[in-house]
């Protein structure tokens, strides 16, 4: 079973990330990991702490030149803005932030207590851990692709399906969009919020190619992929709503309009599904808790950043006098790195479903019970 454990504040020493259940046989190349923290902290939008920090994994164990040998895989990323014992206390919760829920919980009157693990910085990890999951996932020929669908209200057209055109645009574009005109109209936006002291939030969408179908099942309601991938993506900070496939517009339409007809062509879809096809994806690749054979399709709200240079109303909490919440350093938009922890969120769950379903301790195990499972699906 592939499992994921984090640890590490926003201003402490490192971030950590532990995998379990990677198969032996996989070649990490510490600079795809790179990459995606990158891709992290880039995007229009970002605050200043992106400029300080130079996220960066380090491999300490599970691997032998650079080959997984099945043991835990644990990676550290640096932060240079190590200050965690020198900042200040924090005692004007911001609405919308962890704050004030977690000095209730925790017994904390210092919310930097609270902070230090709510706040995002701890996303670098789970990205660390979505390029691991996409190695692997990479030898089977899936792919999970992430990028901006809308931003404070501006909402991009996304006519482009094929994988690598959807990663060419997205990766030539400042705001991880596929619409260039969306694009200029969304950077305008987060200017104008910058000029305010406000924040932006936004949508964003992700696809995943070439999933076999059969990850998931109904047997049991935690089992049921869509509910695990909802669950993954809600637990990014910041998001509020999640949608797989048509989602909320279902809601409006008919029955004979939402469902995707059933097909057959023998050498379709690189024969993943024996050859049934559909030619719609309404149901975003999930059918009874299972992927179906389809590209997986689902979409994110994300709320504006609740640290805003122009605060909002708040309660000192050692006095209880009505004050302005803190005005710490912070993102005017954070869409386009949310779509890149998305991105890694997304690709973890389906690694996870996949091994759950192939197994393997090796990597050709792994291969072979695909394949013999393959079989099984052409000759139904
Ligand atoms: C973040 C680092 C943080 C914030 C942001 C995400 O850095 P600092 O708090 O030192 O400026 O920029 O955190 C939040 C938006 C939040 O709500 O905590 C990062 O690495 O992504």
């Amino acid at each position: 079973m592939l499992k994921l454990t984090t640890a590490g504040e926003s201003h402490g020493k490192c971030l950590l990330t532990v995998v379990e259940g990677l198969p032996a046989g996989i070649p990490i190349d510490e600079e795809e990991i790179n990459k995606e923290l990158r891709r992290r902290q880039g995007g229009v939008g970002r605050g200043p702490r992106m400029a300080i920090e130079k996220d960066e994994a380090e491999v300490l164990s599970g691997t032998r030149k650079g080959i997984t040998i099945g043991s835990p895989v644990c990676l550290k990323i640096k932060n240079y803005d190590y200050s965690i014992d020198r900042l200040p206390e924090l005692t004007r919760p911001r609405p919308g932030h962890a704050d004030l829920a977690g000095a209730m919980k925790y017994g904390q009157g210092d919310m930097r207590n609270v902070l230090e693990r709510a706040s995002a910085r701890e996303t670098a990890a789970r990205v660390a851990a979505g390029a691991l999951a996409k190695i692997l996932l990479r030898t089977f020929g899936v792919e999970v692709l992430g990028y901006v669908k809308a931003v404070g209200g501006i909402v991009a057209e996304t006519p482009v399906k094929e994988p690598g055109e959807v990663k060419r645009l997205r990766d030539s574009s400042s705001l991880y969009c596929l619409d260039k005109r969306a694009e200029e109209k969304m950077i305008k936006r987060i200017v104008e919020a910058e000029k305010s002291g406000d924040s932006v939030g936004g949508i964003i969408e992700i696809m995943a190619h070439g999933v076999p179908p059969g990850l998931g099942s109904y047997t049991q309601w935690d089992l049921r992929l869509d509910g695990r991938l909802a669950r993954a993506a809600m637990a990014v900070p910041a998001i509020k709503g999640v949608e797989i496939g048509l989602g909320f517009k279902a809601a409006e339409m008919s029955g004979s309009e939402v469902h995707d007809e059933i097909y057959y062509g023998k050498s379709y879809r690189g024969n993943l599904t024996g050859g049934f096809y559909r030619k719609t994806n309404n149901a975003g690749g999930l059918e009874g808790g299972i992927t179906n054979g389809e590209p997986i399709v689902l979409r994110a709200v994300m709320k504006p950043i609740p640290t805003l240079r122009k605060p909002l109303k708040s309660v000192e909490l050692t006095t209880k006098e009505a004050v302005k919440a803190a005005a710490e350093r912070s993102d005017v938009c954070a869409v386009p790195a949310a779509s890149v922890v998305l991105e890694a969120v997304v690709t973890f769950e389906i690694a996870q479903a996949f091994m759950e379903k192939f197994g393997g301790d090796s990597i050709q195990e792994t291969k072979r019970n695909l394949e013999g499972y393959l079989a099984q699906v052409k000759a139904l």
